[in-house]
């Protein structure tokens, strides 16, 4: 279904789009995130491919500016046009360009990752093209994805296990999920050594309770200057480095962003060597989740390298298999559960069957708190995707509905709190727009998905 300027909520979010557009980047959202974040930019162009084509498809090729010479696409590159204390910690703080050579020279960059969800958007770019187009789409984004996979796949992988590490919970995307708690906490920081900062994010939320603490914020920093003290060379320094974990999220979203790859290659001509390779990257991603599954316990867990334990918390990761799809029916089986059970949608007191990102029942859940229980829309709209992915209709249109119903009660916000709906965070969040428009266009993803 195309984009349709009469329906009042797609006509909203693509006024948030448009409002949040600089001429040059999307902003993640007005104030809060003036600069493009990674996945953020990634989201957005799923969702303005319905609205407008081009400025979607110059959206990935603007984040793409910031990709570095090691492959790796940072997790935010910023606006030049806002000024150093719009948002914390700055290019400045980053300094990528003073310690490595591998980082752009023009334009400024943080130092680590998000999830690749980069690959699914430009799939999504190529089947809202016209034949062509699609070709030329996937020849310009062909070659700087596969490197970023290539950089996710091996300095991200020295174990060669199929599962990426992360060295910091921002890399995750879920910033303060209580995943990374135990983790964090054996971090200390040395008070000396730590250069004094001013948080920003404070002074746009009014509520500090929504937002992560000072102690993490804390920890966050000190990872930050590790890193750079390491020239941000994750290979030369992982065993020193503070916090290291098997993420399976993000390696789940990897095992699909191959595989949109795949099509991308296809499309873009690409060398059977270099089928063989993300095939190989495939196989290599299912069988590290494959290992990730903790049967006695029907979960699959992250785990923490540096005490080697699995990391045992309910959060919507515990739903990560669905997301590398080809689930055994038994699998499939246990997954449908889990989502409905009262750990996820079936949990009493829901103001929407929605799936909060830290459950219900889970000693750390708190509704309002940032990754600790709120409701995300673009969550929503990830496994919204994914259950489609699988051919699991019935599953995909009840969370459609609810997602839609969520957004036009509550509006454009960047969480809500599952149990009251109320909007928490950054209202017109440009991810949530981005989710909305796609949500509209359904046969768009129901009707061209099924498994890879
Ligand atoms: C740090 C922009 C980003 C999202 C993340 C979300 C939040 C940043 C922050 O906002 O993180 O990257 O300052 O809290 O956790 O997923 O990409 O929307």
């Amino acid at each position: 279904m195309p984009y349709d300027p009469a329906n009042p909520l797609a006509a909203r979010a693509a006024e948030i789009l448009r409002a949040n557009d600089t001429g040059a980047l999307i902003k993640a959202a007005p104030s809060l995130y003036p600069h493009q974040w990674s996945w953020d930019a990634a989201f957005i162009t799923v969702g303005l491919a319905h609205v407008d084509l081009d400025r979607a498809v110059a959206e990935m090729r603007h984040l793409l500016r910031g990709q570095w010479r090691n492959g790796m696409i940072p997790q935010i590159q910023f606006n030049p046009d806002v000024d150093k204390y719009a948002y914390f910690p700055d290019a400045g703080r980053w300094a990528v360009q003073l310690v490595t050579t591998d980082a752009p020279r023009t334009v400024h960059t943080s130092g680590i990752v998000q999830p690749p969800v980069h690959a699914m958007a430009v799939r999504q770019l190529c089947e809202n093209a016209e034949p062509e187009r699609a070709r030329e789409i996937a020849r310009e984004f062909f070659a700087p994805l596969r490197e970023w996979h290539r950089y996710l796949l091996s300095a991200r992988d020295p174990e060669n296990s199929g599962l990426v590490t992360i060295v910091h919970p921002w890399e995750s995307g879920m910033d303060n999920s209580p995943r990374w708690d135990a983790a964090l906490a054996r971090i200390e920081v040395p008070a000396d050594d730590l250069p004094p900062y001013t948080r920003r994010d404070l002074t746009h939320v009014s509520d500090p309770s929504q937002r992560p603490t000072d102690a993490d914020y804390d920890r966050y920093l000190w990872i930050v200057e590790v890193l750079k003290r390491g020239s941000y060379r994750v290979e030369s320094m992982y065993e020193r480095l503070p916090f290291r974990v098997k993420d399976v999220f993000f390696s789940a979203l990897l095992v699909n962003a191959n595989e949109s790859l795949i099509r991308i290659a296809t499309l873009a001509d690409a060398d059977l060597d270099d089928l063989d390779l993300i095939e190989e990257w495939i196989q290599r991603g299912r069988r590290g989740l494959a290992e990730s599954w903790h049967e006695e316990l029907g979960r699959c867990l992250d785990t923490d390298l540096i005490t080697g334990e699995a990391i045992n918390v309910d959060t919507i990761a515990l739903l990560s298999p669905i997301l590398a799809g080809q689930l055994s029916p038994t699998m499939r089986d246990v997954m449908k559960n889990l989502w409905r059970s009262t750990i996820f949608t079936g949990a009493p007191g829901l103001r929407w069957p929605l799936p909060p990102s830290t459950s219900t029942g889970a000693q750390q859940f708190n509704p309002t708190r940032y990754w600790r229980g709120p409701v995300w829309p673009v969550i929503n709209w990830l496994m919204w995707y994914a259950w489609n992915r699988m051919g699991e209709f019935a599953i995909a249109d009840e969370l459609r509905q609810a997602a839609l119903d969520q957004i036009e009660t509550t509006g454009f916000y960047e969480y809500m709190n599952p149990l009251t709906g109320e909007g928490l965070g950054t209202d017109r969040q440009s991810w949530t727009a981005a989710a909305v428009l796609d949500l509209l266009s359904v046969d768009n993803v129901t009707e061209g998905s099924q498994e890879p």
